[in-house]
C-alpha cells in the first residue's frame, strides 16, 4: 500500500469508486484469573490479594475469597491476554514473598 492509500480510502481509478479490501482483524482473546482454594494460605491474605491487585472493595473481595473457599476456585476477572499474564505473576510472586501456597492462574474465556 502506498503512503497515501489506507484501507478506509475509497481508490479512484478510470472513474470507478471501489473499496479497497480490508482484511478481516481477529478479536483479541480473553482470559479469566483464577484464584485457586488451598487449606493454608489465611482467608485474611486473599482478601488483601484481591483489594491489592483487582481493585475489588473488600466487601466484593470477602465474596470472592469465600466463594473460592467453598468452591475451590473463582474468576478474580477477565483481561487481555498480557494483563492477565501480569496478574498471575503478581499475584503468585506476592504469594511466594508472603511464604503462602496461594496459587493464581488463567484460562482462556
Ligand atoms: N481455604 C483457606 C482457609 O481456610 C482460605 C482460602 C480462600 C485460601 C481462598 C485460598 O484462594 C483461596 N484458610
Amino acid at each position: 500500500m502506498s503512503s497515501k492509500e489506507s484501507p478506509e480510502k475509497p481508490q479512484h481509478e478510470a472513474g470507478a469508486v471501489t473499496e479497497a479490501a480490508r482484511p478481516e482483524l481477529e478479536e483479541p482473546k480473553l482470559y479469566k484469573v483464577v484464584l485457586l482454594n488451598d487449606d493454608y494460605t489465611p482467608m485474611d491474605f486473599v482478601v488483601v490479594v484481591l483489594e491489592t491487585f483487582f481493585r475489588m472493595s473488600k466487601e466484593m473481595a470477602t465474596q470472592i475469597m469465600l466463594h473460592v473457599h467453598t468452591r475451590g476456585k473463582g474468576v478474580c476477572g477477565v483481561f487481555s491476554r498480557q494483563i492477565a499474564e501480569t496478574k498471575v505473576n503478581q499475584v503468585n510472586a506476592f504469594s511466594q514473598a508472603h511464604q503462602h501456597p496461594l496459587l493464581c492462574s488463567m484460562e482462556e474465556a
